[in-house]
């Protein structure tokens, strides 16, 4: 049985959502997963999860989103969830200065709790807003993602404006990733010295049959 019909998908993705209390991570996880949208705040304790399975580039994701609490009183439940997570959504709010400011804090915990090799995304949240309410131009945004090297989406959870597209970049960056990852090993296994070794074998089996032969 093939390892898709097995467990129904081809690769399983663990994200993380993370940011300052309020910037919508939890709007944005319920808008990309149920496709729906609340204006009322309920702020989430420690931490929740969502799953989405998606197809993408002709294979089947399984998504595992976490979605974090921004309070400051979750940090040390929240912190620990860093360590599994193949790719991290960097949340803030298109009209909160603050929220956008703390990015480099947030940048910092991944420094100290994930791996090296997460993916990672800059989202700003609430593009739906006024322009007289905004505080942060795309410009900002924009030039701080390309300080960090990586992409950069401004959405919006109230009018479903590029959420599947955020989600889809960081879910497809790290499936690359994998997937290289997954050709990398192979190519080590078959240069490991137990293969090189048959393979020398191999070749003096060839010579000797071939010296007997003629
Ligand atoms: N206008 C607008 N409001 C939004 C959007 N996304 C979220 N909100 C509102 O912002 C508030 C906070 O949203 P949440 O998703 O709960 O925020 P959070 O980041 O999960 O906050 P914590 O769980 O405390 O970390 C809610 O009142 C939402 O309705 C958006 O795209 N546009
Ligand atoms: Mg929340």
């Amino acid at each position: 049985m093939s390892r898709a019909a097995r467990n129904d998908y081809d690769f399983l993705i663990k994200l993380l959502l993370i940011g300052d209390s309020g910037v919508g991570k939890s709007c944005l996880l319920l808008r990309f997963s149920e496709e729906s949208f609340t204006p009322s705040f309920i702020t989430t304790i420690g931490i929740d999860f969502k799953i989405k399975k998606i197809f993408l580039d002709n294979k089947w994701v399984k998504l595992q989103i976490w979605d974090t609490a921004g309070q400051e009183r979750f940090r040390t439940i929240t912190s620990a969830y860093y360590r599994g997570a193949m790719g991290i959504l960097l949340v803030y709010d298109v009209t909160d200065e603050a929220s956008f400011n703390n990015i480099r804090n947030w940048m910092r915990n991944i420094e100290q709790h994930a791996s090296d090799t997460v993916n990672k995304i800059l989202v700003g949240n609430k593009s739906d807003m006024a322009d007289e309410r905004r505080a942060v131009p795309y410009a900002r945004g924009k030039a701080l993602a390309d300080e960090y090297g990586i992409a950069f989406f401004e959405t919006s959870a109230k009018d479903n404006s590029n959420v599947e597209e955020a989600f889809t970049s960081i879910a497809r960056d790290v499936m690359q990733r994998l997937q290289q990852e997954q050709a990398d090993q192979q190519a080590a296994s078959a240069l490991s010295p137990i293969n090189l070794t048959s393979q020398l074998d191999r070749a003096k089996q060839r010579k000797k049959k071939g010296c007997c032969e003629s």
